[in-house]
């Protein structure tokens, strides 16, 4: 594909790829695009709030202003309920899935949807970067059934395609079907996605480290252990540094281009770590495995842990493949868990 096609292009070229395609996918991605779109004008304006009204309050023009997560949950269920692509949505912002039905009073369709509609929100308030996250799976349950929660709590190794869009100093939608991963700028004159970034990769090795290290007297002992490697390395004359965003999405991103690793483990504070496995830890896996990289719980690959419930929450290790195998090898030592 000739860089600089766009989305809308890249996508139709790419159905052919997938034999029997109903076509339905390239709709749904369709969908995320549009919304995506619509969300990202939202976030632009977020620094005017002070202007427009904040969250809660009316605007000079009279409309409610909402929270931005919980706009950015609206429309993306929105636009995926109104063109009755999915046959369910599960979402951060939503304390159960949602059903949806054609407008037939079917259930006919054939994605289900998983996302973080806008991750990393606490950072708007101060002017950086944050993200949507996406991840298909095709339902298990049979065609013309309601979905049920078996359908979400699908292993990522499942998944269909995921992606994300990062809403940064400009926006992109980077995404995989499992043909590798390709990233996309929007030019928000035109409101076109462009494919700037074919065929995305984690360098093998990096040698930035992306960890919120104010929690180090929490981390289990391997983390400790890896942090203390990379000090040596240091001392030594190697070349690392730390860059922690605190947006997921952002941190993935930086990573995958320059290599990198991004952690967020277990802690004596909250023993199962913060991240969420079916709207995060999951999607962002997928996207690493595609781009040459590696997720791992620390232990095991993050695609092949069962899910137990909508919401759980994983420790998370990601991004180029020699820090996540040599950080997984620290953990190694202490295989009955965290060791605090
Ligand atoms: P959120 O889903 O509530 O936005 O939380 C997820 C975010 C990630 O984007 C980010 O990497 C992490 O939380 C930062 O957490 P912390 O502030 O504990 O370092
Ligand atoms: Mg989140």
């Amino acid at each position: 594909m000739k860089k600089h096609s766009t989305l809308g292009e890249f996508i139709i070229n790419n159905q052919s790829h997938f034999s029997g395609s109903s076509g339905e996918l390239s709709r749904l991605l369709n969908a995320i695009r549009l919304a995506a779109k619509v969300v990202n004008h939202e976030v632009n304006k977020a620094g005017l709030v002070d202007i427009l009204g904040a969250a809660g309050e009316t605007n000079i023009q009279g409309e409610d202003q909402q929270k931005l997560d919980v706009y950015a949950n609206d429309i993306f269920m929105q636009t995926l309920t109104k063109r009755e692509i999915v046959c369910g949505i599960a979402s951060e912002e939503e304390d159960d899935f949602v059903v949806i039905k054609g407008s037939n009073g079917n259930n006919d369709n054939k994605y289900i949807l998983l996302m973080d509609p806008l991750d990393g929100s606490s950072n708007i308030d101060v002017n950086v970067s944050v993200g949507t996250i996406f991840s298909v799976y095709e339902r298990i349950t049979p065609k013309g059934q309601p979905v049920t929660k078996a359908d979400f709590l699908q292993k990522g190794k499942k998944q269909v395609a995921a992606g994300y869009i990062v809403y940064g100093t400009s926006t992109m939608l980077v995404y995989s079907t499992g043909r590798g991963v390709h990233g996309f700028t929007l030019n928000p004159a035109i409101g076109t996605f462009y494919l700037s970034h074919p065929n995305m990769e984690f360098p093998r090795k990096g040698n930035i480290y992306s960890i919120n290290e104010a929690n180090y007297v929490h981390f289990p002992q391997g983390v400790k252990d890896y942090l203390k490697y990379i000090q040596k390395k240091v001392e030594e004359g190697q070349k690392y540094t730390s860059r922690y965003i605190g947006s997921l999405v952002s941190d993935f991103h930086r990573n995958m281009i320059k290599g990198g690793i991004y952690i967020y483990p277990t802690s004596s504070k909250s023993p199962k770590g913060k991240l969420r496995l079916l709207y995060e830890c999951n999607p962002m896996a997928f996207l690493a495995e595609q781009a040459n990289g590696m997720a791992t719980d620390g232990y095991q690959r993050i695609l092949d842990i069962q899910p137990t419930e909508l919401h759980q929450r994983v420790p998370f290790f990601c991004g180029s493949r020699s820090m996540v195998s040599k950080v997984g090898e620290l953990m190694g030592a202490y295989p009955d868990g965290a060791d605090y």
